[in-house]
C-alpha cells in the first residue's frame, strides 16, 4: 500500500462520540480532510452534509483497505465497536468487530505508518478491582466487551513495540452527551434518564439507585481525545490504556442533580441484566498518569454537565417538535 496520507478516517462516526468527534475534527483541520464511516445507521444531515462520508465494515479488511487508499488516510479514530450491553447479548458479534475490526485496523496501520487513536474502557476490570481503579491493577472483566478491550489494550501494545505503530488511548468512563444517543452499553442509563425528564418527567432505570460508576461529560472527552493525539509521544508513558476520570456518582445521584430543574421528576428502579456488567465495574477511576503525560483536567462536574444537559435537550426537543 502507497504511504500514509494526509487525511483523517473516523470509523464508527455515526455513533454516541464519533458524531461529535467527527464535527469537532472537520472544524480543526477542515471538512474535506475528514472522512466519516458508518455502518448501516444513516448520518444525521449535519454529519453528511459537512464532509465526505462512506459506508463500510472494518471487519472487512479488503473493504477497509480500499477505502484507506482512495481517501488517502494517515491518521484514523478507530470508534467502531460493539458496546457492553449488545456485547453480552451477542458475544460472537463483540469479538468479531471489536477484535477482528482493531486488528484489521492495527495491520493497516502497520503497512502505511499510520497514527492511530483507540480507545478502551472501564470495562475492562471486573469485580476484584479496588472502588478506585488504579492506572495499574489486575485486569480480569467479566463481560465479552471487557475481554476485547483488554486484549484490544493489549494488541496496541504490541504493535507500538513490534511495529512502531503510533497508537494511543484512553480508558473512557461512561460518556453522558445530548447530540447521539449511546449505542448499547450499561452506561446508557446515564444519558437516557436526562431525555426522559425532559421529554417525559418520568423514567424507569434499569439498574439500581445506589449504583455508582465513573462518568465524564461529552466535551471532556472530546479534548482529552484530542489532547491525547497532539501529545507528544516521548511524554506518553503508556499507549492504549491511559485511565480517564471526570466524575463518580449513583443513578440517585443524577435524578437529584436533574430535581433541582424539575422538582416533580420521578424515577423507578427495575435493573435487568445489565445491573450485573454495572456491578462488576469500579466506582471511579485514577487518572493521575493522563494528568501527569499530557495534561488532563476535566471541566464538568455532575451540576455543570445537568445544565448543559438539560438545556440541550430542551432545544433539541424544541426544534425537533416545531
Ligand atoms: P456507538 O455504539 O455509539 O458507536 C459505534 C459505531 O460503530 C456504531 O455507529 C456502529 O454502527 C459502528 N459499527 C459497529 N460495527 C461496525 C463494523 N463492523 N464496521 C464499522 N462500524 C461498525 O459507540 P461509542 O459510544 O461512540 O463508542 C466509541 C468507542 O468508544 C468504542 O470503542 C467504545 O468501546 C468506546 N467507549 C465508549 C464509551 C461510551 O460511554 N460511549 C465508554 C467507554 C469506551
Ligand atoms: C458501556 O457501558 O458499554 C460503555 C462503556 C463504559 O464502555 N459506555
Amino acid at each position: 500500500m502507497s504511504p500514509s496520507g494526509e487525511n483523517i478516517l473516523v470509523t464508527g462516526a455515526v455513533g454516541q462520540i464519533g458524531s461529535e468527534l467527527t464535527l469537532e475534527l472537520r472544524s480543526r483541520y477542515g471538512n474535506e480532510r475528514v472522512i466519516a464511516m458508518g455502518r448501516k445507521t444513516q448520518p444525521s444531515p449535519e454529519l453528511l452534509d459537512s464532509g465526505p462520508f462512506v459506508f463500510g465494515d472494518v471487519t472487512d479488511l479488503a473493504g477497509y483497505k480500499a477505502l484507506i487508499e482512495k481517501h488517502d488516510i494517515g491518521t484514523v479514530y478507530h470508534l467502531a465497536a460493539i458496546l457492553s450491553g449488545t456485547g453480552e447479548q451477542n458475544p460472537q458479534l463483540c469479538y468479531n468487530v471489536n477484535l477482528t475490526g482493531l486488528f484489521n485496523v492495527l495491520e493497516v496501520a502497520r503497512e502505511t505508518g499510520q497514527k492511530l487513536f483507540c480507545p478502551s474502557s472501564i470495562a475492562v476490570w471486573g469485580p476484584g478491582t479496588p472502588k478506585v481503579a488504579p492506572q495499574e491493577t489486575p485486569l480480569h472483566p467479566t463481560t465479552m466487551y471487557g475481554v476485547t478491550k483488554v486484549a484490544g489494550e493489549v494488541l496496541c501494545d504490541y504493535y507500538f513495540v513490534k511495529y512502531g505503530v503510533d497508537v494511543r488511548g484512553i480508558r473512557y468512563p461512561g460518556l453522558i452527551s445530548w447530540k447521539t444517543p449511546p449505542g448499547g452499553g450499561t452506561t446508557d442509563f446515564a444519558v437516557a434518564i436526562y431525555y426522559d425528564a425532559v421529554q417525559h418527567g418520568r423514567y424507569e432505570c434499569f439498574v439500581k439507585s445506589e449504583t455508582r460508576l465513573p462518568m465524564m461529560y461529552m466535551p471532556d472527552a472530546i479534548k482529552g481525545t484530542l489532547d491525547l493525539m497532539d501529545a507528544p509521544l516521548d511524554k506518553l508513558k503508556r499507549h492504549a490504556d491511559y485511565n480517564h476520570g471526570a466524575m463518580s456518582f449513583t443513578a440517585a445521584d443524577i435524578a437529584e442533580a436533574i430535581r433541582k430543574h424539575y422538582p416533580d421528576f420521578e424515577v423507578t428502579y427495575e435493573p435487568d441484566f445489565r445491573q450485573a456488567i454495572a456491578d462488576s465495574w469500579p466506582d471511579d477511576v485514577d487518572d493521575s498518569a493522563a494528568r501527569e503525560d499530557w495534561g488532563w483536567s476535566p471541566a464538568y462536574d455532575l451540576e455543570a454537565m445537568t445544565n448543559d444537559m438539560l438545556e440541550n435537550l430542551k432545544i433539541k426537543f424544541s426544534e425537533e417538535e416545531s
